[in-house]
């Protein structure tokens, strides 16, 4: 079975399928130009993607999909540091963008045309291998996508995505979601993680359902959208609940959901109190995909993200490595296992040894309490040194270490203070050792990284509080900010 199985016919198409930041497409001409960009990059190592929210966006990654080329999405605002050690490490030798766009030294611009000839009448694509100009599919195990993310310290890891992962955790979405064909998706998420691209993309291309990508996930564009199926990080759920027309406006959708970061009890009353209908809330991560998550005919509980989808498994361990009771009330580490998990961490031996038990589970980092009844509340994460902010998960190593390249920056440490709006904000405690002030400091990190990952408040001080070992301790930086 293909990977995008409503790419190609048999789900009925509309000059309208995708709306892409306001450009429409047909699924048959997604299908043509992506057709025709994945004979210009079959048998490349990888294709690097800027992923603005875009049509050539979506033609790039499909493109190489269709040729089994792993796809890498960069984020569009990466700075030099981060984009570089992305596209090194990665191997990617091709990096798609706008025509008449330029790329940067050591990567090849791939040019993405909106028009390609018709992919299935006669090979005219030039597309190897098949009649029809269609590519085969491609195995199941190969990698989808090269997705990086961050981890407590150093700089972001590449989670290799088999494609079989995507087609698993996309249809046990379906099935909890009750997602089809007659759906219109809408969302405004970012396309270089797992939330905006794997399910806000790939799953309207394998369900069949519209989509209407917004650009931005503002309140104004989700209300206007007029969609069945609503997706949001909590900070966009948040600003929803806070503009009631925006929020009444979406009581039409069938289901709105929420994941990326814990949905505040608050924003989950208003929402159903507005809208008539209580959210879905599910969690996910860039390794796993979406493993757990309310359903569409099942009770959705405030604070909750429900049951494992089909074919995951989950067990909760404590700290001496026991099984922890499923009584509601006692924490453990989250582990998991099943066929949406990624394969590894590219070149990164030591953090693949790491994230596997010995009995080959997942360990999630995640701390939560399994009731009897089988639902998952997700409590906290193990490190304070990985922040989710507005949905992004960012490392405070990574944003220590851009803060220390600054030539006035003797020694930084980072937090998540909790934030109203973005759920944990970025905080840096920032021994200076010339003249620099914070948003000196906001800029560079910003300019260096990805703008989501700077300092949203910096505090200079004079010395970082220390255990005898000498480690920062952020849990006293964490109640001062
Ligand atoms: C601000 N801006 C700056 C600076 N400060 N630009 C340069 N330098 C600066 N110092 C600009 C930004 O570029 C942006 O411009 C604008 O100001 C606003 O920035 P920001 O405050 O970051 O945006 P926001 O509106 O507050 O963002 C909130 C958001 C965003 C829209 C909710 O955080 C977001 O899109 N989150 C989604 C994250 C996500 O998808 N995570 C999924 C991970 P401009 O407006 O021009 O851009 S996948 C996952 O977690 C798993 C699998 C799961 O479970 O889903
Ligand atoms: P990322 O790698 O960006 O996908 O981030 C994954 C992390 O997001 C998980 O390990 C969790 O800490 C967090 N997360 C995702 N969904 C939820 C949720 N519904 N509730 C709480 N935390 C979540």
């Amino acid at each position: 079975m293909r990977l995008l199985t409503a790419l190609e016919g048999g789900f009925g198409d509309a000059a309208d399928a995708l709306v892409i930041d306001g450009h429409a497409m047909s699924r048959e001409q997604l299908l043509n130009a992506a057709t025709a960009l994945a004979g210009r990059v079959a048998g490349a190592p990888a294709l690097a993607v800027l992923a603005r929210p875009t049509a050539e966006t979506v033609t790039a990654v499909v493109g190489g999909l269709l040729a089994g080329v792993p796809v890498v999405p960069l984020p569009p605002d990466s700075g030099p540091k981060e984009r570089e050690y992305i596209l090194r490490d990665s191997g990617a030798t091709l990096l798609a963008v706008r025509p008449g766009e330029q790329t940067w030294e050591g990567i090849e611009a791939l040019p993405v045309e909106l028009t390609g000839r018709a992919a299935r009448s006669g090979g005219s694509s030039g597309a190897p291998g098949s009649a029809g100009g269609a590519y085969p599919e491609p195995a199941p195990e190969r990698t989808a996508f090269v997705l990086y993310t961050s981890g407590t310290t150093g700089a972001p890891k590449g989670a290799l995505i088999p494609r079989s992962a995507v087609a698993a955790d996309l249809d046990a979405l379906a099935a909890a979601w009750q997602w089809t064909a007659e759906d219109t998706l809408v969302h405004g998420l970012p396309l270089f993680h797992v939330h905006g691209l794997v399910l806000g993309v790939l799953g309207a291309l394998r369900t069949g359902s519209k989509l209407v990508h917004t650009g931005r996930p503002t309140p104004g564009a989700y209300a206007g959208a007029r969609g069945s199926l609503y997706f949001g990080v909590p900070t966009v759920w948040s600003r929803v609940a806070a503009d009631e027309s925006a929020a009444r406006a979406l009581s039409g959708a069938r289901l709105l959901v929420s994941g990326s970061a814990p949905l505040p009890v608050p924003v989950f009353e208003r929402l159903a109190a507005l809208t008539g209908q209580a959210p879905i809330e599910r969690y996910g991560m860039t390794e796993t995909l979406i493993t757990v998550s309310t359903r569409a005919d099942g009770e959705r509980r405030p604070g909750s993200v429900g049951l494992p989808v089909e074919g995951v498994r989950t067990r909760l361990v404590g700290e001496d490595g026991a099984p922890v009771p499923r009584d509601g009330e006692t924490v453990g580490e989250l582990q998991l296992a099943g066929p949406t998990l990624f394969a590894g961490y590219l070149n990164r031996p030591e953090a693949n040894a790491e994230s596997w038990t010995a009995d080959g589970w997942f360990r999630t980092g995640d701390v939560a309490v399994i009731g009897p009844d089988g639902f998952h509340r997700i409590v906290g994460r193990a490190s304070v040194d990985l922040i989710k902010s507005g949905g992004y998960r960012i490392g405070a190593g990574e944003v220590e270490s851009a803060l220390r390249d600054h030539p006035a920056v003797a020694d930084a440490a980072v937090v998540g203070a909790p934030d109203a709006d973005l759920g944990q904000a970025v905080v840096a405690y920032v021994i200076a050792e010339g003249e620099v002030t914070g948003e000196q400091l906001t800029a560079f990190v910003a300019e260096r990284l990805s703008v989501h990952k700077r300092p949203r408040r910096v505090v200079l001080v004079d010395e970082l509080p220390r255990n005898a070992m000498g480690k920062v301790l952020k849990k006293q930086l964490l109640d001062r900010a």
